[in-house]
């Protein structure tokens, strides 16, 4: 079982930016843990800060990979072209946010990427990434 975390722009700042919002541990660390409670998955981490780089580590993971756990962050309201891109690849994808986008900005509550994903987990923390991948475990 191989699954890739993608995580989008300022997610690299996990730790230090807005606490209050995204939680302090860094990415980094919340990882270690993930990979230690699924000795059975071989995961693979992919961060930028860069649209058209998200578009080309999703093609090449898209279509042998079990699947992608994406937080395409500021994106998520912008990007058609990640929309089209999950659209066009064959691994499920499940859009994780770590805050609740839907009681925030009003901006933050469209999402392009959503309706091409297989599910969406929002609002629950960095647990949305275990979630996220327990339902690709079970599927
Ligand atoms: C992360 C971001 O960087 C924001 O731009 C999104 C998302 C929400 C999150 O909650 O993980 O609006």
């Amino acid at each position: 079982m191989q699954i890739a975390i993608i995580n989008g722009p300022n997610l690299n700042l996990l730790g230090t930016r807005e606490p209050e919002i995204y939680g302090s541990l860094t990415f980094e660390q919340y990882f270690e843990a993930l990979k230690s409670k699924f000795p059975q998955v071989i995961f693979h981490y992919y961060q930028s800060n860069v649209e058209g780089e998200l578009i080309n580590e999703i093609q090449r993971v898209g279509f042998d990979f079990d699947g992608i756990v994406l937080n395409p962050a500021g994106y998520t309201h912008t990007s058609v072209a990640l929309g089209d891109c999950i659209a066009a690849i064959k691994t499920p994808v499940i859009e994780v946010h770590i805050s609740n986008i839907h009681a925030r900005e009003e901006f933050r509550k469209i999402s392009l990427v959503s309706a091409k994903c297989n599910g969406t987990i929002a609002g629950l923390g960095l647990i949305g990434y275990e979630l996220a991948t327990r339902y690709f475990l079970n599927k």
